[in-house]
């Protein structure tokens, strides 16, 4: 049964799916959702998911969405150790995955919201916005410098998705203004994931080209 997965090209979300089943050697079925054209509204698409949101997977009857269940599906199917290769280690991963949700790639989306809301849309940013979530970055920033200050990657000595997950915010961040380059420790993380893992690299590229094309047809 192939595993489809719904999403644009663009978007740091679907990377960290695609980036992640590549690693896992798992065939998926990519299904273009143009999130410029709003297909990520239409009826058909709600149906999969009510939130207008993507990636989706869907395999048989199994739909998922949310990028991190996703990669803990697949991980999961094939007992992957990008969850962790102890059960400590495993509870660490999910503790970094849940702050990420919740504390850290929020605060990037909204940059990022602000930045394609004024490039694409023609919205003013909104300045406390802004403000706030830099603010919010650079906190949470300053923690995961010191953490990366003795460590390779966030838990244990090797990828797993807890890296995905904090390292997606980095697809676009020299565009929407994240501080992320006053952190050494981090931006010396993220060439390591870049150099190291192929999938990562690649889906960059991907994300890149789609966003460049996206700017260029926007003059
Ligand atoms: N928390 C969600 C975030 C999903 C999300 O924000 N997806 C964006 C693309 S990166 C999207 O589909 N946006 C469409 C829209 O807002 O209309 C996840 O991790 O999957």
């Amino acid at each position: 049964m192939s595993i489809k997965i719904y999403g644009d090209a663009g978007s740091g979300s679907l990377r960290r799916v695609t980036a992640v089943a590549a690693m896992l050697n798992i065939d998926i079925e990519r299904v273009p959702i143009d999130l410029f054209k709003g297909e990520s509204h239409t009826p058909g698409f709600l149906q999969l998911n009510p939130h207008g949101l993507t990636p989706v997977l869907q395999e048989g009857d199994t739909v998922l969405w949310e990028a991190s269940a996703i990669n803990l599906y697949l991980a999961e199917k094939t007992n992957s150790e990008l969850l962790g290769k102890t059960p400590a280690e495993k509870f660490e991963v999910l503790q970094w995955m849940f702050w990420s949700g919740e504390q850290w790639r929020v605060f990037s989306t909204l940059l990022f919201d602000e930045w394609a809301g004024a490039i694409f849309m023609g919205k003013p940013k909104v300045d406390a916005i802004v403000q706030m979530a830099t603010g919010r970055i650079r906190d949470a920033a300053g923690v995961l410098n010191a953490h990366l200050a003795t460590r390779p990657f966030i838990v244990g000595d090797a990828l797993t998705l807890a890296d995905i997950d904090i390292a997606a915010p980095f697809s676009q961040y020299t565009r929407t203004g994240a501080p992320f380059g006053e952190f050494p420790n981090l931006v010396a993380w993220q060439q390591r994931l870049l150099e190291t893992v192929p999938a990562w690299a690649a889906t960059r590229d991907e994300v890149e080209k789609r966003i460049a094309g996206a700017l260029e047809a926007n003059g």
